[in-house]
């Protein structure tokens, strides 16, 4: 895409928030997906083929592949999401195609979900729910459902990053300690102002802590990061929480300490082999499932919309567009 008064040819492979999909055809000249049905490989490949830009989303693999076919047009993968794992960034950047993402937007949204799933698995919400619609409550009992208290307990956060500290925050206001760990230790500022006690040692941190949170993005460096070995260090009533990736967690490990109840709990939003579950989590009563819907606000999908368009305006103006992803970080 050169800079000239032509409006870009742009692939959005879902369907997005209404006032986006205005706003983009009167700045460019949107394909849209008026059925929001997932795109096949080779409608995919049409796509990068024939655009200036492609708006993907976490249900497309832009993978090698499909990259390999790219025309000389495409130039820019402006995604419509923060994680980026389903972008081969490194043939991307092989055939000059800048990639954008959406930080900062849908961070509060992501930390209220991580927070419900904190709260819920430990206090076995979803065990309750189920039981009741399923007409089974007998009524009140003194040791009916009991769980686990939150105040007091340790929540170890794994990747604090913009989610990470906005998941801390919450947390303190539930009487949580905060104990981290990440590639790099936050300033010393933030660590006061969250009460945050850093872990160089991931195996340590997971030992030791009541919760564990996963808020790190999926790279080649988290793609199963809570192995087997990582997870069985975790103690007997631990609950684990995911709102990141499934692939960062071995999810059959998972399961395994789940059934024979050697951990207490889980609250998973993300899954491997979604939007397939793993049966065996559906089978186990000591975990909330939720279905990637950690974003899934009104405000928080407009306002990834709209970073969207702003990255390809930028982009299509000759400017440097604000959210340009680098190795799967944000630059
Ligand atoms: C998005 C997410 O809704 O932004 C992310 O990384 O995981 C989700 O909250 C999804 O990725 C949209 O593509």
């Amino acid at each position: 895409m050169t800079v000239t008064s032509k409006k870009p040819d742009v692939v959005v492979t879902r369907k997005l928030p209404e006032p986006i999909e205005v706003r983009m055809m009167e700045l460019f000249r949107p394909r849209l997906n008026t059925d929001d049905h997932r795109f096949t490989e080779a409608e995919l490949i049409d796509a990068v083929r024939t655009a200036d830009v492609l708006v993907p989303t976490v249900t497309d693999r832009v993978d090698a592949a499909v990259l390999r076919e790219a025309g000389p047009r495409l130039k820019l993968i402006a995604n419509f999401g923060t994680g980026v794992n389903h972008i081969d960034l490194k043939a991307a950047a092989e055939r000059g195609i800048t990639v954008t993402n959406t930080p900062g937007v849908l961070t509060e949204d992501t930390a209220d979900l991580t927070m419900a799933l904190i709260l819920a698995a430990p206090r076995r919400i979803g065990e309750g729910e189920r039981l009741l619609r399923a007409g089974k409550w007998e009524g009140w009992g003194p040791t009916f459902l009991l769980g686990h208290r939150i105040a007091g307990q340790r929540l170890g956060i794994i990747g604090m990053g913009r989610i990470g500290q906005a998941v801390a925050r919450r947390a303190l206001g539930f009487g949580l300690t905060v104990h981290y760990h990440n590639r790099k230790r936050v300033p010393e500022a933030t660590e006061e102002e969250l009460q945050a006690s850093y872990w160089e040692d991931l195996d340590q941190m997971i030992a030791h802590m009541d919760i564990l949170s996963v808020n790190c993005p999926l790279t080649e460096q988290t793609r199963g990061m809570l192995s087997a070995a990582r997870l069985g260090r975790l103690q007997r009533h631990a609950v684990i929480v995911n709102t990141a990736r499934g692939e960062i967690v071995d999810e059959d490990a998972l399961c395994d300490l789940l059934e024979k109840r050697l951990i207490g709990g889980a609250g998973l939003d993300v899954f491997q082999n979604a939007p397939r579950v793993n049966p065996r989590l559906l089978k186990l009563e000591n975990v909330v499932l939720t279905p990637h819907m950690g974003s899934a606000t009104t405000a928080g999908r407009v306002a990834m919309g709209e970073k969207v368009i702003i990255n390809i305006k930028s982009f299509a103006d000759g400017n440097a567009p604000p959210d340009r992803v680098i190795a799967g970080v944000t630059t």
